[in-house]
């Protein structure tokens, strides 16, 4: 039996992912929470790598996050945006002067040789943050949107430069069949150090896929000892933030909460364990059963901290009895 203290897994992306990680930070010693961060996001933009939901991540469990726009930084300001469009370069992309720092930081060490995960751990510990955050690969994988008028966008000219607007066929992450596991993710899954794997209220599509469809992960989270437990990101038929709702109504599913238990159980069939819905989500809770899944009713909508900390503690809570 290993000595060290049982863990918990995130797997994290975007902004409702960064929110329960906030709240399992919260309530976690440091050193029993590790968080898998989606990549497929990733970009090269005005040559700087750029890592959205390591970033979302990073500036939440620092404090630095903007929590209005959802991206970004707090009291952020926009001179280098402003002078980039004296230049005629492209500014569809919101670049924060502060975030800019945090973009030349991770360009420059991935330019001196460093690994993405390597990267990671030195920027979180220089922002203090002291719980593992592991990014999914520290190869490029990187999502792409297959429109239905039959064009492909990379993901954030899908996202940010065409607002979503565009209607989705299918998504695809190209890099995925070659790409490996991080090293520390690696090492996590190789030990019986898990006690649970929490899935984010996180875009199934585009967050969530991308690190359970990489060189067989959902498998291997499939048969661990420990449960996996999901958190809807479909309330109430909505997605908090983000084209969630908008993608399952395109790829002809109901947006609902049992409809995202049902694209988890074809697509990842026996994966997970508890799913968690919310209250005005409840009488769902059945069909949830009939698809193998153990229903959790709580209250999932984080607006507090103290949101955030008791639907940790109602995650792990439930992951326990399960
Ligand atoms: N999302 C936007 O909707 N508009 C932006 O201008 C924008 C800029 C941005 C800059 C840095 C960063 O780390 C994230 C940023 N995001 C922006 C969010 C980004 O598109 C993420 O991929 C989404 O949050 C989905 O995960």
């Amino acid at each position: 039996m290993s000595t060290t203290p049982p863990k918990v897994l995130a797997l994290s992306g975007g902004v409702g992912g960064a929110k329960l990680a906030l709240g399992l930070q919260g309530i976690l010693d440091p050193a029993r929470l590790a968080i898998v961060v989606n990549t497929g996001d990733d970009f090269d933009h005005l040559g700087l790598r750029i890592c959205p939901d390591l970033d979302t991540l990073m500036y939440t469990l620092s404090g630095l996050s903007n929590e209005t726009l959802g991206w970004g930084q707090h009291d952020e300001s926009w001179q280098f945006l402003n002078a980039l469009e004296r230049f005629g370069l492209e500014t569809w992309f919101g670049l924060g002067d502060r975030d800019l720092a945090t973009h030349v930081v991770r360009t420059t060490k991935l330019a001196a040789g460093e690994t993405l995960s390597s990267v990671t751990a030195s920027m979180m510990q220089a922002l203090g943050i002291d719980v593992t955050v592991i990014p999914m690969s520290d190869n490029t994988v990187a999502t792409e949107i297959q429109c239905q008028d039959g064009r492909t966008l990379a993901f954030q000219h899908y996202f940010v430069r065409d607002r979503c607007e565009p209607r989705i066929a299918d998504i695809q992450f190209s890099g995925i069949d070659t790409a490996k596991r991080a090293p520390a993710l690696e090492a996590l899954l190789a030990t019986d150090e898990l006690s649970a794997v929490i899935v984010c209220p996180s875009n199934p599509f585009v967050s969530v896929a991308p690190i359970l469809e990489l060189d067989g992960t959902w498998q291997i989270l499939r048969d661990l000892a420990c449960p996996v437990v999901l958190v809807s990101p479909i309330v109430g038929g909505q997605a908090l933030k983000g084209p969630a709702a908008k993608m399952m109504q395109e790829l002809n599913m109901p947006s609902s909460a049992a409809a995202v238990a049902e694209f988890y159980q074809a697509r990842y069939p026996g994966l997970v364990a508890g799913f968690v819905l919310d209250t005005v989500d409840s009488a769902q809770s059945d069909a949830v059963r009939a698809l193998g899944m153990t229903p959790l009713v709580t209250q999932t909508v984080m607006t507090s901290v103290a949101d955030k900390q008791a639907l940790a503690r109602d995650v792990l809570a439930f992951s326990e009895a399960l």
